[in-house]
This record gives C-alpha cells, structure tokens and sequence, in this order.
C-alpha cells in the first residue's frame, strides 16, 4: 500500500469510529448485534470483501446486510465467497482482528499485515467487485452506504448495490457471476419457475386437487419476493401473509424462528386455518418450516414440520429417484446419498433417516459446516432443524446425469427420473439454504407423492423437545467438544447435565453459547414434553448456577 491509499483508509476510517466495550466475533453468521453499534464493522467488511476480491483475481464477492430471524433493531454483515458459499473460514480470523482494531492506525497495520502474508497487491485498474445486498431492515440503507465507503476505500475496487434481497438470492447471484451466468434477479425467479413447471409436468399423476398454501413472510424480504414469483407459478394456489405492508414487525411473533422454537401459531393465522398446509419464512428467506393447525387443538399450539421433516421428504423422494436409475447406478459409484444434520436434529428424525439406509452425517452448528460436510457426497442433503437446508449435487454426478439424458429413451421411467434429479439440480439453490426454492421442492414432492402436510408428517413422530435460552455474564465461559454434544468449560458442568439426563427415559441435551446472540442455548429431548421441559429447565438453572 503506498501512502496516498494509507492516507484515503485512515481518512474513511475516521467516519466510522468502533464503538466502546463491544467484542464482535464473525460468528455462526457473520457479524450480528445492534444496528447502531454496527457501522464501523460493516464498513471494515466492507474492505475485507474487496481485498478478498483482489486475492482471488477480482471475482465477485457477496456482501448481505442482515441479521436474518433477529429482532428488527438488530442487523449484521456476511460476506458470499465467489461459489456464492459462505466466506472461507480461513479469513474470519481477519475478519475478527479488523472489526475489533480499536483505532485506524491499528487498522491499517493489520491490513497491510494482512496484505504481505496473503500476497495481495493492488493496482490502478479495476480489481476488485462486491455485490451489495439487504433485507427490509430500516437501517439497512444507511449500514450499506458504510460498506460502500469500505469497498471504495480499497483502490480499484468497485461496489455494486443489488438492492432489497433474499440472502440466498445475493449467494444465488454471486454464485451465477462467477460461472458467467446471467445473474440478475429475473435470472433467479426465471430459474426458479421453469425448473418448477419442469418437475410438476413429470408428475406421474395429473388431475390432483391442490389445496391452497398460506405463507407466513415473517414481516420481512421473503414475503415480498415470493409475492412478485407467484405470478409465474401456475401450479400453487399461494397466500401471503406477514408481509411487512400491514404494519407487522419483522420476525415479532411470526416467521421461521418463532415457529420453530415456540411451536405456537404465528400472528395472523388462527382458528379459520385449521388443517391448513402453512410455511413460515425467516426474515432473510433461508430458513423454512411447515406447519398446520390440528383440529382438536384448543391452544395455539401447531403440529410442526421442521428442517429435519423437509430433509427426510426430499431424501426419500431423491432415493426414489435414484432408484429408478439402472441397476449399475444405484448407490454406485456416481451417485452417493448422504445427508448431514447438527445435534439440534431431532432423534426420531436420525433415526428414520437411518432406517430409510441413508449415510447420516452430523456437522456443528452453522451452515458453512453443514455445507461443507455435504459436499463430499455426489449427492449431499444438509438441513438444520430450524428449516435451513438445500442439496447439494456434484459437477460428475451433474455430468453423469446430463450423458444420461441424452441415452436414454424420451419418456421411459428412468429418463423421468433423470430429468427429474436435473429439475431438482436447477431449482434449489446450490449456494446455500434458500426458503423459496425449498417451498417450491417441497410443493412438488407433496403434489409428486399426492400426499397432505397431514400425511407427510406421518413419516416419523418427533421426540419432544425444549430450546431454552439463558443470559450470561460472558457466553465465552461455554466451550464444548468440537461435535457440540459435551460442555469442556465450565469444569464439571457436563457431569451435572449427564446426572440430569439419566432421570428421562430418552433422554438427550447439550448446551453450546449461541454463536449469533449473545446467550447459551440449551437443547433437551425426552419421551414426554414434560418431561423435556423439565430437563431444559434443569439444564438452565446449571448454566445459570456454573457461569
Ligand atoms: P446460533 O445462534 O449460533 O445457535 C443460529 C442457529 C443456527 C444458524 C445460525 C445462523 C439454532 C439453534 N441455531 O445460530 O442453526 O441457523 O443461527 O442464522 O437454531
Ligand atoms: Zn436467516
């Protein structure tokens, strides 16, 4: 860096002045807290996204503002890497070192350090792009004009604001640009629709009566991008709820995460939806859950279907699928089925997944580990309980897959099945869990297997289960065995949980401190509600009494 660009940092760093006393961590989802301690951070990712552009021989990089199923006042910064993936964790370190420097002198120094160890040079030409995205979030706007100045402020680099989106449509986006796609928002919602019209005409059956879907947008971006997608899609009978226009607030008792962990009815849905099949977004549109209102239900309770029930529908529509393929193929040497879940996965989930003869892998919390562990198999599907998830497909089974196509005889079972596997391919998102394009699969497997949501969560009965969150003086005082199930610290806690678990008949729970809000989670699992709750509370009072 010669002196001119040291003089133009330490000057736009001056804007942004790191607030007092606050530790960020690049976390389970980049960097999350309240929006008004965030602009200093954000405009520092700002830099690291365009440096990490250069490194990489200027490829498009992600920027998305959000703090996804987070309370509204709330925001946060993730950075796409140019796979439309998460950042690679190599550089969240970085990350972390240039959020916290305190003054801009420190700043500089960590980036030039940075700099020589990673061999990033900067030139006078363009060499850097950073596509900029945002949820609804009031204090979007002003947060993605402090990572414009951070991009800007990188010589040569260039940032480019893709407006209000999904989080998965800027990976989506970003992913598309680097293979040299067509990477505009029509891109995606074109490529959504046609490989969805794809997969509805090769339904076996024709002539279903489909009974309406009603969407609950979280008060949020989802909400509003599946509204401009549903036009295209003639086979979804699709209300929007919850979509932000009515004066409801983002992610307040509705959405994806509210559903999940209260198992209640989301505001805006009552008695006159009984048996109805619903969906909840999050509030960035990568978390998915389904759920209806049982009949005989006198509270708000719901009958869930969560990311565990969503990865078992499409495993065993896919091992349909594969099935179906010639002898040679199956489970062979093209196509490996695997599917990857975290420990908040219900156990009556794994162990359906089991019996369905799956390879079920477990991954730590946070999608950049799922995704990464998916990625082994030729066909890899990862979701978390709390509905985020996607399939992955491997480029030789992609090419595997497309010889066969042509082979094959137009209109025998085994050239449906193919197409179908492709359809699939195109339609969910390859990037990273995207709510709308696993709406949209799941749509077309219930219409595939002429099945109810009542049906579909038949497939297997969740274990009950309690989430418990407990504030802390210092969350840092958790620290577990890297699979998530085990407390190392504080000393001796996990034998007081393993004196807790024992009392339930199966009995499972594990604490780990959140990686996106500042408390310890607490997960529980049981034969009877009860008794779950009990043991989270139990669980609780430990953390409480140990940290
Ligand atoms: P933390 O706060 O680290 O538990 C939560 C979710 C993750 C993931 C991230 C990102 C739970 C228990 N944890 O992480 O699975 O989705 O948010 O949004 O749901
Ligand atoms: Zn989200």
């Amino acid at each position: 860096m010669d002196k001119t660009h040291i003089a133009s940092l330490l000057k736009s760093c001056d804007l942004f002045p790191i607030p007092q006393g606050v530790k960020l961590s690049y976390g389970t989802a980049g960097f999350r807290g309240d929006a008004k301690l965030l602009e200093s951070t954000v405009y520092r990712v700002g830099i690291l996204s365009a440096l990490r552009s250069v490194k990489l021989g200027s490829a498009t990089i992600g920027l998305m503002i959000t703090a996804s199923h987070n309370q509204v006042s709330d925001n946060g910064i993730k950075v796409a890497d140019p796979s439309g993936g998460m950042l690679s964790q190599e550089w969240e370190p970085f990350a972390d070192q240039i959020a916290n420097a305190s003054s801009p002198g420190e700043l500089v120094s960590l980036i030039r350090q940075f700099m020589e160890k990673e061999e990033i040079t900067i030139g006078d030409k363009k060499s850097a792009e950073v596509w900029l995205g945002r949820d609804t979030r009031p204090s979007g706007e002003s947060l993605l004009r402090a990572a414009e100045i951070g991009v800007s402020s990188v010589l040569g680099s260039v940032a480019i604001d893709m407006g209000i989106l999904t989080t998965p449509q800027l990976h989506w986006m970003v992913r598309a640009k680097n293979k040299g796609l067509s990477a505009t928002e029509n891109d995606y919602f074109e490529n959504l629709s046609t490989s969805f019209r794809c997969l509805i005409d090769l339904i076996p059956v024709s002539g279903l009566e489909i009974s309406k879907l009603i969407v609950d947008g979280a008060n949020g971006v989802g909400g509003l991008k599946i509204g401009e997608l549903r036009g295209s899609l003639s086979n979804l009978d699709l209300e929007i709820r919850n979509t932000g226009r009515d004066g409801g607030v983002l992610n307040e008792g509705v959405g994806a995460d509210f559903v999940q962990k209260e198992k209640v009815v989301p505001l805006g849905f009552g008695s006159n939806d009984v048996g109805m099949r619903c969906a909840s977004l999050d509030g960035d549109a990568d978390r998915l859950v389904y759920f209806y209102i049982p009949s005989n239900s006198s509270s708000e309770k719901v009958e869930l279907l969560d990311g565990d029930k969503i990865l078992s529908l499409f495993a065993l529509f896919i091992k349909e699928q594969l099935n179906a393929l010639d002898d040679d193929d199956k489970e062979g040497k093209h196509s490996r089925l695997g599917v990857v879940q975290t420990a908040y996965a219900n156990g009556a989930s794994t162990d359906y997944l089991k019996q369905l003869g799956l390879d079920v892998a477990f991954a730590k919390t946070g999608v950049k580990h799922l995704h990464e562990k998916a990625a082994e198999y030729d066909i890899g599907i990862y979701f978390e309980a709390n509905g985020h998830g996607t399939i992955l497909f491997s480029d030789s089974f992609l090419a595997f897959l497309a010889a066969k196509q042509k082979d094959l005889t137009q209109g025998s079972e085994e050239h449906k099945a193919v197409s179908r596997l492709v359809a699939v391919s195109n339609l969910i998102n390859q990037a990273v869990g995207d709510a709308l394009s696993g709406l949209l699969l799941v749509e077309v497997i219930l219409q595939h297997m002429g099945w109810s949501v009542q049906k579909w969560n038949e497939l297997y009965k969740d274990l009950p289960s309690r989430q418990i969150k407990v504030e802390v003086p210092d969350r840092t005082a958790v620290v577990t065995t890297s699979s998530e199930t085990e407390a190392l610290r504080p000393l001796r806690i996990q034998d007081a949980i393993n004196a807790e678990i024992k009392k339930y008949s199966r009995g499972r729970a594990f604490i780990r401190p959140s990686g996106t809000e500042d408390v310890v989670r607490v997960y529980a699992e049981a034969s009877t509600q009860e008794a779950a709750d009990s043991l989270a509370k139990s669980v609780a009072q430990l953390v409480e009494g140990f940290c």
